[in-house]
């Protein structure tokens, strides 16, 4: 493919070849999720100047501040798939319950699951935030809305991927052909080609965690910590330590250089902060789909069954030999029952 004049469009469209049953559906989801990203990027890139910044005063679901950001990012996808009878439901980190589109249900058979804004917490000082983005499709014959049509397998996803809001804005995504990443040129307004078939390194030594939480850990994790941090007994020299404080900018960083993001369980919060559906299970399927893992720390996050839409669960996800030396890690020290910190065992 000549990557100079591939547009995201022209892309979707390519990867529409590779699905003998496909039948359009999808691609024109893809195609207008470019459209959202560009209607978000536009007011993000001005954020300073239209009053877009700052907290909105209410709190979403998950009992956190909702930025003014993340309250204009989440009508932006509202609006952009309401209509074309595509997409009958979106779920997202900012709405407490399903949003059935009238106008798209019950004919649209896709699922939109979105985190709107991740890393919000960046907006306010101009650092990297984006959008994480995950497609299903509802079985045939069950009814729209249903648990059963919601509550899906990481495995069953149709599409994923995100969007960055950094020095240039960026595109990634997989509908499990490969994972490929698109840059706005926003002189043409298009979305063009620049990392095609996403390839993770194997191993890298570098770590995303916030080391804050290190006390509220169980002690087999802070153990896998002190070894990335070079504290652990081996003594080996430890890795670098990256964390930006959004979880797709971490990601981005690791599907091009390697290293592992975790984010584990914790005494007073054991299924983690991270969402499973709109979190964790998109950036899971593009990590695995350019050769990477993504586990809870023993189990494989897109086998997991959700119990519910904003269900949270632990991430450790990157090259595969450190997602894979993590979960021995863990593994041998619960075994062994090493618990020298004295703090209570994890589920
Ligand atoms: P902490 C952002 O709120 C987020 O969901 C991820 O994007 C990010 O990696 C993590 O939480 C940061 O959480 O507790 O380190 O501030």
């Amino acid at each position: 493919m000549n990557r100079k004049k591939m547009t995201l469009a022209r892309h979707v469209l390519e990867q529409q070849k590779y699905s003998p049953k496909a039948t359009g559906e999808l691609s024109s989801l893809l195609i207008q999720l470019g459209l959202a990203a560009k209607t978000i990027v536009r007011e993000v890139s001005r954020a300073g100047l239209v009053n877009i910044l700052g907290l909105t005063g209410e709190t979403n679901v998950q009992g956190e501040a909702v930025k003014k950001l993340d309250r204009f990012a989440n009508e932006v996808f509202v609006e952009a798939f309401g209509y074309g009878g595509l997409l009958c439901t979106l779920i997202s980190e900012e709405m407490e319950k399903p949003l059935h589109l009238p106008e798209n249900c019950p004919q649209g058979h896709y699922t939109l699951l979105v985190d709107p804004i991740d890393g919000s917490s960046n907006i306010d000082v101009n650092g990297i935030f984006g959008s994480i983005f995950s497609f299903q499709k509802r079985p045939e014959g069950e009814a729209h809305g249903t648990p059963e049509a919601l509550l899906r397998k990481g495995s069953e996803q149709i599409a994923a991927g995100y969007i960055m809001y950094g020095p240039s804005t960026m595109l990634v995504y997989t509908v499990g052909s490969g994972v490929h990443g698109f840059t706005l040129d926003p002189g043409v307004g298009e979305f063009f080609l620049s990392h095609e078939n996403i390839r993770i390194p194997t191993r890298s030594r570098a770590y995303s965690v916030n080391q804050g939480n290190y006390r509220r850990w169980a002690p087999e994790v802070q153990r896998l910590v002190d070894d990335f941090s070079g504290r652990g007994d081996e003594g080996e020299r430890g890795y670098a330590l990256r964390y930006a404080g959004s979880l797709l900018a971490d990601i981005h960083r690791i599907l091009l250089e390697g290293g592992i993001y975790l984010y584990p369980g914790s005494l007073d919060q054991p299924e983690g902060k991270l969402r499973l559906l709109y979190e964790a299970a998109p950036l899971a399927l593009v990590v695995e789909q350019a050769g990477g893992r993504a586990s809870t720390g023993t189990e494989s996050i897109l086998a997991l069954q959700p119990k519910n839409l904003h269900q949270r669960v632990p991430l450790f996800i990157g090259s595969p030999e450190e997602v894979a030396r993590a979960e021995s890690f863990i593994r041998s020290r619960r075994r062994k029952g090493i618990n020298d910190s004295g703090g209570e065992r994890l589920p």
